[in-house]
């Protein structure tokens, strides 16, 4: 594990299954229908159980699912979390069809709806790094640029933890070795 603090925050790292993190929040990389999927989707709803999505399922029909970037919050069931927040990363189509900033959205519209919900503690998987094909190590820089500016112009925010869950090795590597250079 390794880990930094900016400002009030910690900034961590690791290699595991989120699903066995004790977070305030769990981060999901979902799809825009919210009901499922494989990779961290799967493992999540496998994880915490049928409440997760029958609220997923609530929330598609009150706003017919979540679009790319934005983020919605859920029980987390049997998880060790007080919520699930789902967002939807981008499909990686190449670079030119906004990939970058929408990948900046899932960060930033997740880490304003933790807050909003005072929660303490937050651990992202590695979001569209998966099934949807985002560059790992731009995905890194977009994911800590994005939480390191959080930081910045939060000061009240109620985050103390902001942890990286990294399944794969290669995620790790990239995020413990960009984690090391970032020091405000
Ligand atoms: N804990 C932490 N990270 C995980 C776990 C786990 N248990 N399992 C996989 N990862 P992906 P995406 C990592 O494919 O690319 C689903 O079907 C994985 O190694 O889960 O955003 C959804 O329903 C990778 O680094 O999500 C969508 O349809 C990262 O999680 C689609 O996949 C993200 O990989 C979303 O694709």
């Amino acid at each position: 594990m390794e880990e930094i603090k900016l400002q009030t925050t910690t900034v961590k790292v690791l290699q595991g299954d989120i699903t066995k993190i004790a977070s305030d929040v769990i981060v999901n990389a979902a799809n825009t229908s919210l009901l499922g999927g494989g990779g961290v989707d799967g493992a999540i709803h496998r994880a915490g159980g049928k409440q997760i999505l029958e609220e997923c399922r609530k929330i598609r029909d009150q706003q017919g699912g979540c679009q790319v970037g934005e983020a919605v919050v859920t029980t987390a069931g049997n998880l060790p979390a007080s919520f699930v927040i789902h967002t939807v990363g981008p499909v990686w189509n190449g670079g030119k069809s906004g990939e970058e900033p929408k990948l900046t959205n899932c960060y930033v519209n997740t880490l304003n709806l933790a807050c909003k919900n005072h929660a303490r503690s937050i651990a992202f998987p590695n979001i569209s790094t998966g099934i949807y094909r985002f560059p790992k190590a731009l995905a890194a820089n977009i994911a800590l640029e994005a939480v390191s500016n959080f930081i910045r112009s939060h000061h009240e925010s109620s985050l103390e933890q902001i942890l990286f869950v990294c399944f794969d090795e290669e995620n790790y590597r990239i995020y413990r070795d960009r984690l090391r250079e970032y020091v405000i």
